[in-house]
């Protein structure tokens, strides 16, 4: 009776699945629908006595409990994803006839899924690692995955390396050590021996692999896929994905803090952009090559080892991807997604990259061990909007009660149904390349030149970018155990550039061959002759690529940007809420930190709420700091050796500081800040001293003052 009271008093519930307004539905029941009167308590043989094998409540809670995880992903297992929808500007009909790519006043619906490659599901965001960027697009034609990741190239060339690769990098197998990272032997063993990996490891040491966010990163489809028009006429085709926020990493030495801090930064800032309203937007570019033009490259355009620089093909920004809500349930929605790179839907096609043919295999056969059978595409999250008729039928799960006795075709019995359809109906019919060939277990010479385009890539990158991928190199390598998988490591790099290789042998104390030695390609059949396996040396037609490198990317929002406002009670107000008020107008979100929650009086007695105190909040979290003043508040906070290590670390870090009056004591109490606030440079290295908010603005939208550490090194 008393609980029945308090469910009338309480109708409100989080539970969207009870129907609040019908009583008999806020009833516990089990799930074959009985109503269950104690769940508190086992059903037990005498107050004191064992439980009863009789108990049916207990054996169903129990059972269902001990069935409710599912294997993780054997890749990409740690993820993160949100609902949102696809628009295009204008339509792609010269090109594709898939339907989503034609009108501008249709919003495609889409499940996107971010994910670390090597973690498992419970690792850290921030691991040195590629990320997923799946995308389900819920078409009128059917589901369309564009299955890609932030790093527009592969490892391999060939799919049958795939398991290869994937046991390499995960912990190794006699230990399980170490969790969510690439810093150890059997990985770099494999990709000593893999020459066609180096352009790869470029982007993967650079700090795109640790992104201050996923809405502030790139995606790309990888390979090269195909458009097909309603002509049957058909353009190679590389997808890309562009922030609108502009690309941002973090450095390695806050990556590493943030996964001790914050292990869910990636997932948490995901959720609470969304939960804000501020919703991740990225542009879908693609870079379009005529039939015609297959061979006119010096690389291969099958070739998922390599990008097509954007200064020979432009990318064009065909349309916008808005995340717009957060999954209801985390296992039905994030978990239980299906994507599938030959998920395709008429309009768009394969092209013979060996890597992509090996993954439409892969995809679905993954699924059906971790999802339990043939039936997946009939979880809620998987099923397509698109009506689904076919003479499949029963296996694990089923969920259709198909009827009549027809399920095959022809048929005359069900009328012929369901028809196969034809072009006026949008059949799907795959592209008609023509092939010439024999059967062979190979490789096309045109495959085989592995260096140039890592030299582009490392070319490409400013000087703060190359010294992060110097350091990375040095980490990694400095965590590889074995002394000849080192050295071997810096031949490869000898290939890519004599000075990272040397600045890379420095750090783990080798030098560099003075001849240089091709490095042994491994990834040979038994009987093959090593010569004819050798890298060969191709003269790249772009020397330079701006949009390799993040510094060139857009710096002119703090959209989202977090910024904590450190503050003790005695705080100056006036500049506390002209920068706050200037901040949140540009779309920033403060925190006030402070040494405790609650409120702090500022020194005219005005109250402010504590978002955080120096206890729960870090600089790592951060993307800039604000300090007040008041001389009674800088002086608490000076008291407060959290306060001065959050200055600190955020100046190491390279992050825009500012502070008006007295909060430059706060600023001096950090060794490094006074010696470049007694030099009187530092508002050009991004910190404010006495500076109006709109300076400070200016300068978050910056992301970094990477400069900084030309003046200290070591830094990063
Ligand atoms: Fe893969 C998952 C992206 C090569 C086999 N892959 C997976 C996911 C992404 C990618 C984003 C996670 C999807 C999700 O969020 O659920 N994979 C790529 C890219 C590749 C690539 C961009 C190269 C261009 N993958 C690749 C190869 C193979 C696989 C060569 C095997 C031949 N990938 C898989 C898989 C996974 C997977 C084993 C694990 C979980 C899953 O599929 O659903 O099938």
């Amino acid at each position: 009776m008393k609980q029945k009271d308090s469910f009338a008093v309480n109708k409100k519930t989080e539970d969207l699945s009870i129907n609040t307004e019908n009583p008999k539905d806020q009833l516990l029941t089990s799930n074959q629908g009985v109503p269950i009167n104690d769940d508190q308590n086992s059903l037990i043989a005498g107050e004191r006595g064992a439980t009863l094998m009789e108990d049916f409540l207990f054996r169903e809670k129990m059972t269902h409990f001990d069935h409710e995880r599912i294997p993780e992903r054997v890749v990409h297992a740690r993820g993160s994803a949100a609902h949102g929808y696809f628009q295009v500007y204008e339509s792609m009909e010269k090109y594709t006839k898939a339907h989503f790519l034609q009108d501008p006043s249709v919003k495609t619906p889409v499940f996107v899924r971010f994910s670390t490659v090597a973690g498992s599901r419970g690792s850290t965001d921030l691991a040195r690692d590629v990320r997923g960027f799946a995308t389900k697009f819920y078409t009128e034609q059917g589901v369309y995955d564009l299955v890609g990741n932030n790093i527009p190239v592969f490892f391999i060339q060939d799919a049958i390396k795939f398991p290869d690769l994937v046991h390499a990098v995960k912990p190794e197998p006699h230990n399980e050590i170490p969790q969510a990272a690439s810093a150890h032997d059997t990985f770099w063993d494999f990709i000593s021996l893999m020459p066609e990996s180096t352009h790869m490891i470029m982007w993967l040491m650079s700090d795109r692999a640790i992104p201050r966010s996923y809405r502030m990163m790139e995606g790309f489809g990888v390979h090269t896929f195909r458009f097909v028009n309603a002509e049957g006429q058909s353009h190679f085709v590389k997808f890309h994905w562009k922030p609108l926020l502009g690309v941002h990493s973090v450095c390695w030495d806050e990556a590493q803090k943030i996964s001790g801090k914050d292990p869910d930064f990636h997932r948490r800032d995901l959720w609470e952009a969304i939960e804000s309203g501020a919703f991740p937007e990225w542009e879908l570019g693609v870079q379009i090559v005529p039939e015609e033009d297959e061979f006119k490259y010096e690389f291969d355009l099958l070739d998922a080892t390599k990008i097509i620089p954007e200064e020979l093909v432009p990318v064009k920004r065909i349309g916008k991807l808005v995340l717009t809500h957060n999954p209801d349930n985390f296992f039905a929605e994030t978990e239980q997604v299906a994507y599938h790179a030959g998920n395709v839907v008429p309009g768009i096609d394969f092209t013979n990259d060996p890597l992509l043919q090996g993954r439409l295999f892969s995809y679905t056969d993954t699924q059906l061990i971790r999802l339990g059978g043939p039936n997946f595409h009939e979880i809620p999250i998987n099923r397509s909007i698109a009506p689904v008729h076919n003479n499949q039928r029963d296996g694990f799960m089923r969920q259709t009660i198909n009827q009549g006795r027809v399920s095959y075709n022809p048929n005359s019995l069900g009328g012929g149904c369901p028809f196969q359809a034809g072009a006026m109906q949008g059949g799907f019919k795959s592209y008609t390349e023509r092939i010439d060939g024999k059967k062979i277990r190979g490789r096309s010479k045109s495959f085989f030149d592995h260096f140039s385009q890592a030299k582009l890539f490392y070319e490409s990158q400013s000087e703060a970018e190359k010294q992060h991928l110097t350091n990375a190199l040095r980490f990694e390598l400095g965590k590889v155990e074995t002394i000849e998988i080192r050295q071997r490591m810096v031949g490869l790099l000898s290939q890519v550039n004599k000075t990272l290789a040397k600045n890379v042998a420095d750090g783990l104390g080798l030098t560099v061959p003075e001849a240089l030695e091709y490095p042994i390609n491994h990834s040979i059949p038994a009987d093959g002759n090593p010569e004819d396996y050798q890298p060969v040396n191709v003269e790249p037609s772009i020397k330079k690529s701006d949009a390799l490198s993040m510094a060139n990317t857009s710096k002119n929002t703090i959209k989202t940007r977090q910024i904590a406002l450190l503050a003790a009670d005695g705080f100056e107000e006036q500049s506390l809420q002209n920068f706050k008020k200037a901040l949140e107008t540009e779309g920033a979100m403060i925190s006030v930190v402070a040494p405790k929650f609650g409120t702090i009086k500022g020194a005219k007695g005005i109250e402010t709420k504590v978002d955080q105190t120096l206890l729960t909040a870090s600089s790592v979290l951060f993307d800039a700091v604000f300090v007040c003043g008041g001389s009674v508040g800088v002086e608490t906070l000076l008291e407060e050796p959290s306060a001065v290590e959050f200055v600190d670390e955020a100046f190491k870090h390279c992050k825009p500081i500012a502070t008006v009056g007295e909060g430059i004591e706060l600023l001096k109490a950090s060794n490094q800040l006074r010696k470049h606030l007694e030099k009187g440079t530092v508002s050009s290295i991004g910190v404010l001293v006495d500076q109006s908010p709109e300076e400070f603005v200016n300068a978050i939208a910056q992301h970094r003052f990477w400069e900084r550490e030309k003046k200290d090194k070591n830094l990063n």
